[in-house]
């Protein structure tokens, strides 16, 4: 008889009962009754209950399985049967391979009956995939990258990869993480900015995906040293365009787990469909009206702090943009509308976490020179850039768009450390 490979648990039906099949995965559980032993088998399928009987199986098989610890990985081959009295499926042992046996106890318990903290989550971060809940935010993680890629390239960007190792920041040099490069000093890039924007001169729309490096120490639910951003830049769109073009990325995202992530998305508790309507647009003048009005003292010119967004958050639960913010307050590479300090700039936010910023640019090079030098940077660091301005730069704009974060709100995560396989802060440099 042909053994079957039996490699997605879901795919289980009435055509398979009776039939010898091979099955591996991790043993989740095990209790014995007598001469009769259940052993709960997991793959990252689904689940299957074992049985293995005292009398159809070696002796020293049996005594192997008696002693198997939690999460030890098997090989096993035996035949499906339907169990009408418990309605599930079972798999009679026939061979059972030890692949390799789990230490005892584990860090964790991946079947979720015992929580455990965060830190022991991270610390343990590849054996807490095994959780079902946790792994279906790396699934969703990993559809969203697809559906952002797709998205992109319907609209005609082309995907670039641009250097993370550089000599100057463009996102102020505070949090600028300083290495050796050599017998120069080097720094991390903390985005991609100066070189999407070079990339205008040649391409109409490019965007990238990329890991970014920012020495804050910031010790927040949303801030890593290391993350994740979607950025793009198009030529020749203004502020309004380019937040259309980030909705519609956004939305394009969120109908797509609808439809196809629905099983991941139940897991997380986590209801998208709440979060389609047009996306509100309001001016920073109003932010700061707004927030007057409610007893939190505002001065025109001051930043939006966290706090200020959680109050703003009982009035703006979803998605809604924050335009037009003063000029001082924006990055140097920002413009300005006509004789006005006012930026076209826009933040998105999603209740009070910040998803994305961006813009429309300066393309001007004696603006952008005047710009770097008002912010206190150094213009023989931008040399190499400004001369790329000199060179037919078309107007252009775009924005940089956390992904990290995004996925903790699809997720439905209140840290950002759970939407990150191997998060990055001042205390996690390992694993
Ligand atoms: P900004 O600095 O606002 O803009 O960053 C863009 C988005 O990146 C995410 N982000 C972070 N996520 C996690 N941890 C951090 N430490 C962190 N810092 C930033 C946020 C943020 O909204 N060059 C501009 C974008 C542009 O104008 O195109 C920029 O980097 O979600």
């Amino acid at each position: 008889m042909v053994n079957i490979y039996l490699e997605n648990l879901d795919e289980i039906d009435e055509s398979f009962y009776g039939k010898t099949v091979n099955v591996s995965g991790w043993i989740e559980d095990s209790r014995s009754i007598g001469s009769l032993m259940f052993l709960t088998l997991r793959n990252t399928t689904g689940k299957l209950q074992l049985i293995i009987k005292k009398n159809l199986v070696p002796e020293e098989l049996w005594n192997q399985v008696v002693h198997l610890t939690r999460q030890s990985v098997v090989d096993t081959n035996g035949t499906l049967a339907y169990n009408e009295k418990n309605n599930i499926v079972e798999l009679i042992i026939k061979q059972l391979t030890i692949l390799n046996s789990a230490e005892h106890p584990l860090p964790l318990d991946p079947t979720g009956r015992v929580d455990s903290g965060l830190d022991v989550i991270l610390d343990a971060r590849p054996l807490s995939l095994r959780k079902p809940e946790i792994q279906s935010i790396f699934k969703l993680r990993h559809n969203s990258l697809m559906y952002i890629r797709e998205f992109f390239i319907k609209n005609n960007f082309i995907e670039v990869n641009t250097p993370k190792i550089l000599s100057q920041g463009a996102e102020g040099g505070a949090t600028l993480f300083k290495t050796q490069y050599f017998d120069k000093p080097g720094f991390l890039a903390q985005s991609p900015q100066l070189y999407k924007e070079q990339l205008m001169l040649a391409f109409e729309r490019v965007y990238e995906i990329s890991h970014y490096f920012r020495a804050e120490k910031s010790n927040t639910t949303r801030h890593l040293n290391e993350f994740v951003s979607i950025d793009f830049e198009w030529s020749c769109k203004n502020n309004s365009e380019t937040m259309d073009l980030c909705e519609d990325l956004v939305k394009y995202l969120i109908n797509n787990l609808i439809k196809n992530n629905s099983k991941e998305l139940g897991l997380l508790n986590s209801d998208l469909n709440h979060h389609l309507d047009a996306f509100d647009r309001i001016t920073y003048e109003d932010v700061i009206n707004d927030l007057n009005s409610l007893d939190n003292k505002k001065n025109y010119g001051d930043d939006i702090t966290e706090h200020d967004l959680v109050i703003l958050s009982a009035k703006h639960k979803s998605f809604y943009f924050i335009t037009d913010w003063p000029s001082n307050i924006k990055p140097f590479y920002i413009s300005s509308y006509e004789d006005s300090e006012l930026s076209m700039s826009f933040d998105l936010q999603f209740s009070n976490i910040e998803l994305s910023s961006g813009g429309v640019r300066i393309h001007d090079v004696n603006k952008l020179k005047s710009n770097i030098e008002r912010s206190g940077l150094d213009i023989k660091n931008f040399e190499s850039h400004l001369q790329t301005f000199k060179w037919g730069m078309p107007p252009h704009s775009g924005l940089g768009l956390g992904f990290d974060r995004l996925i903790m709100v699809l997720a439905n995560r209140k840290n950002i450390r759970e939407a990150v396989l191997y998060p990055r802060d001042q205390d996690r440099l390992d694993p």
